[in-house]
């Protein structure tokens, strides 16, 4: 078994919480490292895309939530094998990633452009993305996104829309996704009810 060493904020969300979930969910072990903001600059230029989170494996570093994303889905049992379910599971990731992107650009701007912005997102493709993904959610039995079964893209979305629903960021309501994708909402109450995820969270 391969050594792996996650780094990643240390706070319980963000893009390297899937990776976290998924770890435990799948009992595999690894080394959280938990980097305060304080610490980030210093050691920002030693990750290869000067974000995170990266991942260590056997000591060679590898950054991108998703690449990330799918490799521990594969080692936990979290990512479908056929290959149509496995791009359902991407496409639904790869739309999170995509508006939280949208979102971040936001985060270190002028307050009144952050807030004409940020209604902007909110009112014109956030909507459109909770919509779409509560569509593909409906389509598929309302209960997973791909292979009929828990994959990382409940893991991404649900977590993504908890994150939303914690209404951390000014200009965007904590109710949007209760009012456009009630569905959603659902899903992340259901997948936060997973037994190793109810364990997980009462150890962090
Ligand atoms: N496309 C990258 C984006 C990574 C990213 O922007 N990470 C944020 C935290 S979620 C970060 O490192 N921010 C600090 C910085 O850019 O200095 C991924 O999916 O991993």
């Amino acid at each position: 078994m391969s050594k792996l060493k996650l780094t990643y904020f240390d706070f319980n969300g963000g893009r390297g919480e899937s990776v976290r979930l998924a770890l435990s969910i799948g009992g595999v072990p690894f080394e959280d490292r938990r980097v305060v903001f304080k610490d980030w600059p210093a050691l920002k230029a030693s990750m290869p895309f000067a974000a995170l989170p990266v991942l260590e494996i056997d000591g060679k570093q590898v950054a991108q939530s998703n690449s990330i994303n799918r490799y521990v889905g594969k080692l936990c049992d979290l990512y479908p094998s056929d290959p149509y379910q496995a791009l359902l599971c991407d496409e639904a990731m790869d739309a999170v990633e995509e508006i939280v992107a949208k979102i971040s650009a936001t985060m270190f701007i002028d307050e009144d452009a952050k807030k004409v912005q940020r209604e902007a997102i909110a009112a014109g493709p956030l909507t459109l993305y909770l919509a779409r993904l509560q569509a593909y959610l409906k389509e598929r039995g309302g209960e997973f996104f791909a292979a009929e079964r828990l994959t990382m893209a409940d893991l991404v979305v649900s977590l993504w829309v908890r994150s939303l629903r914690g209404g951390h960021l000014d200009y965007i309501a904590a109710d949007l996704t209760d009012k456009v994708a009630p569905l959603l909402v659902q899903h992340q109450v259901r997948v936060a009810q997973h037994p190793a995820i109810v364990a997980y969270y009462q150890d962090h």
